[in-house]
């Protein structure tokens, strides 16, 4: 099934200049990009979106890293694109993360770990909301889409 996902590139990786290695990755993957900008995030917002860590005792530590630096918001879209995301992602502990994922590879941080990116249908639909309007979100064509997919693959 065609989904989109959304991630947030979160302030290690625009600190760290990881940006780029990131998107690239998703680009090689197959992905398309349809939604794309930079945002600080408030207090408001990461209560809501980490509504069910609000209550450990790290969640200020996650509020106060999510609001250091300017972050990027993308969705992506693709064939199964959540699941795949999540599996390029690796686990949430990046000192676990298997190398070749994205945590994996470029951290070794638990709360520093790159990257958020939606775990379920259901989730991704609402952080699309959350984050983007209708408008600031691209239903195109690529050349290329016709070579991504298998045709069974591309009437769904
Ligand atoms: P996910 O990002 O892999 O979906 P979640 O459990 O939704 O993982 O947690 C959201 C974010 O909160 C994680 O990406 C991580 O940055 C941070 N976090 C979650 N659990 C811990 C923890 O036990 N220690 C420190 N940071 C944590
Ligand atoms: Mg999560």
């Amino acid at each position: 099934m065609m989904q989109r996902t959304l991630i947030i590139l979160k302030p290690d990786t625009v600190q760290r200049g990881l940006v780029g290695e990131v998107v690239s990755r998703f680009e090689r993957k197959g992905l398309k990009l349809v939604a794309n900008k930079m945002t600080l995030l408030t207090g408001d917002i990461l209560k809501e979106h980490y509504a069910h860590l609000v209550d450990k005792p790290f969640f200020p530590g996650i509020e106060s890293f999510m609001k250091c630096s300017p972050v990027i918001l993308q969705i992506w879209e693709g064939f199964g694109a959540i699941d795949v995301v999540r599996t390029m992602c690796g686990v949430t502990n990046s000192r676990e993360a298997s190398p070749g994922t994205i945590r994996g590879d470029l951290s070794s941080s638990y709360g520093s770990n790159i990257i958020h990116a939606s775990d379920s249908p259901e989730n991704a639909e609402a952080e699309v909301k959350r984050f983007f309007s209708d408008e600031e979100v691209f239903d195109y064509k690529k050349v290329i889409d016709q070579y991504s997919y298998s045709d069974d693959e591309k009437t769904h």
